[in-house]
């Protein structure tokens, strides 16, 4: 059931005519090597592009003598490329500034058509405007990061890949990246190898501010994962789930039953919880810093990031906290960003309305109570569905408050940044948009 960050139709077979893709044609001819070499090329699948890309290998899977850390050294600046990586002939590279109307509508309108699907193409992402400016803005964005194609006759919008700047500690290495999303060429001009392109071309405009890692996620599975999570989703409105096929009838059950399975109280129960304010940054950030300086890989928030990604923005972003009543000192945080999707081919309904996890710390209040005062809230505000994954401690609510798991995996990944061993959701502290 429900969205994964996976493409419609995610089986990429793509041809592969390039000759070094054949491990047989290697000069290494030992038997043993040979078979072996072939049966890897049967058991696994060639990655042409990123193969070629400084990422974890899957062959280096297991391989504990590899250093941790960069896997290629930077570049002097002035040996970055300086012009773009050619398209096709019939297109042309935009830089997307998303502080125009038309240009933000453009974007919108191309995701909204192209953008990720689950795999039975039911459901599809539908970011809304004020979703990507928020998600593209942050503190120190390069508007030469937002980065779009265009078909040269038309000027139409056909593809579109972004990056935003971050601090990401891994272990106690704060590391500069770029987070890379919004990777998405349209549906008449899949598998011609686009894709690649977009990649190659914000690597070159992440190198151009001398930053050297990224940090993504996706539904298919690439050379390497740093950790595989999954989603869960709350029904908040279950005979709409149904009905729209998101969810199904549990055997043995009716409607009603369920809907009363999902009821919730109408209102928050935890003295002192109140939405986030602009006063309660500095609380939050200091809150927020601590939390997350246990998991393995995590944001290195400061006040300005969390006065962007974590103060409320309505239909974007939700943040409540628990003020003492007592003390007034700032206990607990828990928040949400909104992600509609659209419905595909339904008479009633168009929209699935999702609230989705983002970070929640609790230090006085238990987690579990935390959490079921935001399904609370999201519930008031009209929402279908609370979905979380498996990071950070999620684990310890997603069954007691009844999430159930979803059929989709999320795999994250690094780029030229090389970990040690893979890591257990629990471990990761980064939710990416
Ligand atoms: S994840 C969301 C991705 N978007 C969608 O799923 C929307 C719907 N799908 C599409 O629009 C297309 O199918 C896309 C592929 C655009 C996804 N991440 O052009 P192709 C590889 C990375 O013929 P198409 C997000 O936004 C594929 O394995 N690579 O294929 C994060 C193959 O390479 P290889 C992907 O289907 C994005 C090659 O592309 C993905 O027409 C992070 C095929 O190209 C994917 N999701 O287009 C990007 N899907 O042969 C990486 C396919 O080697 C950032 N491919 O297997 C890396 C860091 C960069 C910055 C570094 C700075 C230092």
């Amino acid at each position: 059931m429900g969205d994964n960050k996976s493409p419609s139709g995610s089986s990429k077979e793509n041809p592969d005519n390039d000759s070094d893709a054949n491990p047989l044609a290697k000069d290494d001819s030992s038997l043993e090597t040979i078979v072996r070499k072939f049966q890897d090329s049967m058991s696994v699948k060639k990655h042409k592009f990123w193969e070629t890309q400084p990422v974890g290998q899957f062959k280096e899977v297991g391989d504990s003598s590899l250093p941790e850390g960069p896997i290629e050294p930077p570049m002097p600046l002035s040996e970055v490329k300086q012009e773009p990586y050619n398209l096709p002939t019939p297109y042309e590279w935009t830089t997307c500034d998303m502080d125009s109307e038309d240009t933000c509508l453009e974007v919108y309108n191309l995701l909204k058509n192209n953008y990720v699907e689950d795999d039975e193409n039911m459901f599809r992402f539908n970011y809304s405007k004020e979703f990507l400016r928020w998600a593209l803005r942050p503190p120190g964005y390069f508007r030469s990061w937002h980065i779009g194609v265009r078909a040269k006759s038309s000027k139409k919008l056909v593809a579109f890949i972004t990056g935003v700047p971050a601090r990401i500690r891994v272990r106690d290495e704060v590391v500069r990246m770029a987070e890379i999303n919004f990777l998405c060429v349209h549906k008449k001009l899949r598998s011609k190898r686009l894709a690649p392109v977009m990649i190659k071309e914000v690597t070159r405009r992440v190198h151009l501010e001398n930053i050297w890692q990224a940090a993504y996620t996706a539904g298919v599975v690439l050379p390497t994962p740093i950790t595989t999570c999954q989603y869960w989703h709350r029904s908040l409105n279950p005979k709409k789930l149904i009905d729209v096929g998101f969810s199904r009838l549990g055997a043995r059950m009716t409607m009603s039953r369920t809907i009363k399975l999902y009821k919730l109280p109408d209102s928050p129960v935890t003295p002192g919880f109140r939405k986030m304010e602009l006063r309660d940054v500095p609380a939050v950030t200091r809150l927020l810093r601590n939390y997350l300086s246990q998991f393995v890989v995590a944001p290195d928030f400061d006040e300005d990031d969390v006065e962007h990604w974590l103060l409320p923005s309505e239909n974007v972003v939700d943040s409540y906290l628990v003020e003492s009543p007592e003390t007034y000192e700032i206990t607990d945080f828990c928040s949400f960003y909104t992600l509609p999707s659209s419905i595909l081919g339904n008479q009633t309904y168009s929209t699935l309305k999702a609230a989705y996890s983002y970070y929640n710390v609790s230090t006085k209040t238990p987690l579990l109570q935390l959490m079921n005062d935001a399904l609370i809230v999201a519930k008031q505000k009209d929402y279908d569905v609370f979905n979380a994954l498996d990071v950070m401690q999620n684990e310890s609510f997603l069954k007691e408050l009844k999430f159930g798991p979803g059929d989709g995996q999320l795999h994250y990944y690094l780029y030229n940044y090389r970990i040690r061993r893979d890591l257990k959701p629990s471990e990761l502290g980064l939710v990416l948009l």
